[in-house]
């Protein structure tokens, strides 16, 4: 559960990140199939290389899910629930892929926000970041 000061720091993170989150989610996805390939066969449809068009696209919808989700920290399952449909559903993506896709965009984070990604706000992001991961696969039984 993600205390007063987690959704503080999320909120402090993401707004540090503003316009640059579009960028950081092609990044993460890039890093991603390059750092555990297996999550590229739920792709085989895309162009996996890094800065690809669909890269780009795709890491603009993933931003834009987790924007969505700081929005309405204190309903994220509500928020993301068309998402979480579709994942469980259609896309049945394999939960540890969640942690895979997180810990990429820790690492994307602390490479650009250095700084501001303290202790205590890596601590509020993974816990985030796996509450997401919790909603997009809730409803997989
Ligand atoms: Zn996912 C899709 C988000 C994770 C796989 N996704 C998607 C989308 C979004 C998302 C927004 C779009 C939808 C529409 O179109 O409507 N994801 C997300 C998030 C996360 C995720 C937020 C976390 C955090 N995914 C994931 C993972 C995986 C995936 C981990 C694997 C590995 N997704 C996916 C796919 C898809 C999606 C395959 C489809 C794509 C296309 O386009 O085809």
């Amino acid at each position: 559960v993600l205390s007063a000061s987690d959704k503080t720091n999320v909120k402090g993170i993401f707004a540090k990140i503003g316009g640059q989150a579009d960028d950081y989610g092609a990044e993460t996805l890039a890093r991603m199939f390059v750092t555990y390939p297996q999550t590229k066969t739920y792709f085989p449809h895309f162009d996996v290389s890094a800065g690809s068009a669909q890269v780009k696209a795709h890491g603009k919808k993933v931003a834009g899910a987790l924007i969505e989700a700081v929005n309405h920290i204190d309903d994220i399952a509500g928020a993301l629930s068309k998402l979480s449909d579709l994942h469980a559903h259609k896309l049945r993506v394999d939960p540890v892929n969640f942690k895979l896709l997180g810990q990429c965009f820790l690492v994307v984070v602390a490479i650009h926000q250095a700084a501001a990604l303290t202790p205590e706000v890596h601590a509020s992001l993974d816990k985030f970041l796996c509450a997401v991961g919790n909603v997009l696969t809730a409803k997989y039984r």
